[in-house]
């Protein structure tokens, strides 16, 4: 959240940093489902599968907190928690992923703060998402409140590996046994694989139906 105004000043409730983070993900996932019916339109093609968002719990935010040397105080999350509303967009193929990011970069009432991109440069446990953070106004009847959102953007199958991992990881508190991690960068690597033919086969079916639409024109 870009916090001008009254919300860095420290008076700000939970409820209304929570109502906050609601509007931004309302106003967010709008917009995302507007450049999806946008691109089908003109296109014929659908780059969205799903849209699924949440606010982060408290528990979470108070674990990612500690973890990050801070007190658990509403300045701080609002100051150190970037995903405390977040936006996961799963498309089908890789391609729309960078399609889909181009398209929200352009967007003049988003303001981008910052891009991860774990597709080009996976994480160590093999995660692969991209990630946009960027802050959306909130309109309220004494003013604007930039609002902090966190767009993970992936596809069908990084999303499958992603919902996985994190069961395991969880289920290991962090410390799971070496065999499980290297098990894991395996699955990644296979999850990589398969979006790769995927994405050829897509491309393969859109050259022939091309290609027959031109015979079809002579
Ligand atoms: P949860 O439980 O999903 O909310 P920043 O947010 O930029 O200050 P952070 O948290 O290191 O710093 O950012 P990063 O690396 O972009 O990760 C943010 C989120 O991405 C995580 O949130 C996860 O949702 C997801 N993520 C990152 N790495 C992994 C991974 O190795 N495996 C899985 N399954 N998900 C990952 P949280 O708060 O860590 O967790």
């Amino acid at each position: 959240m870009e916090v001008s105004g009254k919300l860095n000043e420290g008076a700000a409730s939970w409820e209304t940093v929570i109502f906050l983070y609601n509007s931004a993900l309302k106003e967010v996932g709008t917009k995302l489902e507007i450049l999806n019916d946008e691109f089908c339109h003109i296109h014929r093609y659908n780059p969205i599968e799903y849209i699924k968002s949440r606010i982060k719990t408290p528990e979470s935010i108070v674990k990612k907190l500690k973890r990050n040397g801070y007190e658990s105080t509403i300045d701080n999350m609002v100051k150190h928690v970037n995903d405390i509303a977040g936006i996961r967009v799963v498309c089908s193929f890789t391609s729309d992923i960078y399609r889909l990011a181009e398209m929200i970069g352009k967007q003049n009432d988003l303001t981008v703060v910052s891009v991860k991109d774990y597709i080009k440069n996976p994480k160590e446990s093999g995660y692969k998402s991209y990630h946009m953070l960027v802050t959306v106004p909130i309109f309220l009847t004494d003013g604007v409140v930039d609002t902090r959102v966190e767009i993970q953007i992936r596809t069908i199958a990084m999303d499958f590996w992603a919902s996985l991992e994190h069961k395991i990881y969880y289920k290991f508190e962090g410390h799971a046994p070496e065999y499980i991690s290297r098990d894991l960068q395996e699955c990644a690597g296979i999850v990589s694989k398969l979006d790769a033919k995927m994405l050829s086969l897509n491309e393969a079916i859109l050259r022939a139906r091309e290609e027959e639409e031109t015979q079809g024109s002579f």
